[in-house]
């Protein structure tokens, strides 16, 4: 009985070993299957993880590729003149957060007098042509004055002058080494509107003025220049002036100021977007004060001095003359504007230009530009301190302001 009680309990000893060794089996087992099934979730994660940056990279760089294509999409219709698309969408937006309409700028101080009568044309609704031309003939009017027969003379005693202007269709008329006639802008426009030309110069352009019913004026020096002229004839030293204001009125080539107490400018240039948004542009100029006789400028040039581009912009220049010319230095703003640059930048781009060319020379060059874009946004950049533009766009007249410089 001992005995069989005995051997029961072996055997269930026995088979609880068994079971112990097929449950640990299981268990096991379990976990090995458990652990197979969590490396093939993993796997499947990463997969899908793989699979979703693979997809990502590719969207990115199929998002880059058209913005690239947009890009260059844009630049060319800037290049190939499809301005119209350009000025049409900037032009339907009207008067812009930061561009005005009607809008006239003018170079130096003596452009606040000018463009008061600029902007009685543009505020009533008049061309900007008409605005241009009968800005700056009030200051070819002006006898103790930088530009007109009131100005100074070439070396030989004689004023001679230049002046161009351009309109929105691209219109242009320009006369130089004009002599004894009072309104060289508005014989630009008679050229421009009633010759086949674009240019006449010297004895040519008087004899087409008289033609035209522009009185002769007397061949006589305002008193300030024949007081200037005395003065220069004492050294008779043929050094153009770069900016008299850096003068400070002392050792200058030319008098710093006239009598009447303005600075001695040779030069006024001025634009116009009138109502309509059609752009026009104007420069007048004695030249350089006690030039060669005979020596002709930047301001009579289209696209050096002046250039208007109805599609893009309008630029005019002032400042040394050949240095302008050198880079067809209105045509390169305006080409600028055209791709896109704001009137500022592309100013600064054309300076930076001259100054580039010039290396260490630069520091005795002065240059300006001013610019008008389709929006009726202005900009200006010069080479040195000391310029600055008359800025106007209501009845409470102009705003002198002072353009940026590359050089300190
Ligand atoms: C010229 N650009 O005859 C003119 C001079 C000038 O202010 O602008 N003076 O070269």
């Amino acid at each position: 009985m001992l005995l069989k009680s005995q051997k029961n309990i072996k055997k269930s000893k026995y088979e609880k070993n068994c079971y112990r060794r097929e449950f640990e089996n299981e268990i096991y087992n379990s976990i090995n299957v458990c652990s197979a099934n969590i490396v093939e979730i993993l796997g499947f994660i990463f997969q899908i993880c793989f699979n979703c940056c693979c997809y990502l990279s590719a969207l990115n760089n199929l998002n880059q590729q058209l913005n690239m294509l947009h890009r260059r999409r844009f630049l060319q219709m800037g290049s190939l003149g499809a301005g119209t698309f350009l000025s049409g969408k900037l032009f339907a937006s009207g008067n812009g957060a930061k561009g005005k309409m009607p809008l006239v700028i003018s170079t130096w101080d003596a452009g606040i007098n000018a463009n008061k009568a600029a902007w009685q044309v543009l505020r009533n609704g008049g061309r900007a042509l008409d605005a241009v031309e009968q800005g700056v003939m009030v200051t070819e009017s002006e006898i103790s004055c930088c530009v007109g027969l009131g100005a100074n003379p070439d070396r030989d005693g004689h004023v001679t002058l230049d002046a161009s202007i351009m309109d929105e269709h691209g219109n242009c008329g320009s006369v130089a080494f004009l002599e004894r006639i009072k309104h060289p802008v508005s014989v630009a426009r008679r050229v421009m509107e009633k010759t086949p030309h674009v240019m006449l110069v010297g004895s040519g352009a008087q004899q087409f003025a008289l033609s035209e019913g522009f009185p002769l004026e007397e061949d006589k020096l305002s008193a300030d220049a024949q007081k200037a002229y005395d003065e220069w004839l004492k050294k008779s030293e043929y050094k153009p002036q770069i900016n008299i204001e850096n003068t400070k009125g002392q050792n200058g080539f030319a008098p710093a100021k006239f009598s009447s107490g303005a600075w001695n400018h040779d030069t006024i240039g001025m634009l116009a977007i009138d109502a309509k948004g059609s752009l026009s542009g104007s420069c007048t100029t004695s030249g350089m004060g006690f030039k060669m006789r005979g020596r002709l400028g930047d301001s009579p040039i289209i696209g050096a001095g002046l250039y208007v581009d109805n599609e893009a912009g309008a630029a005019v220049a002032t400042g040394v003359g050949e240095e302008v010319i050198k880079i067809c230095g209105t045509h390169l703003v305006v080409e600028l504007m055209r791709q896109g640059l704001s009137p500022e930048d592309a100013c600064k781009r054309a300076v930076e230009k001259i100054v580039k060319r010039n290396g260490a020379k630069a520091k005795d060059i002065q240059v300006a530009f001013i610019a008008i874009n389709k929006k009726g946004e202005h900009g200006a950049y010069c080479i040195q301190k000391g310029f600055n533009f008359a800025l106007c766009y209501a009845d409470s007249g102009s705003l002198l302001i002072d353009a940026k410089h590359i050089l300190p």
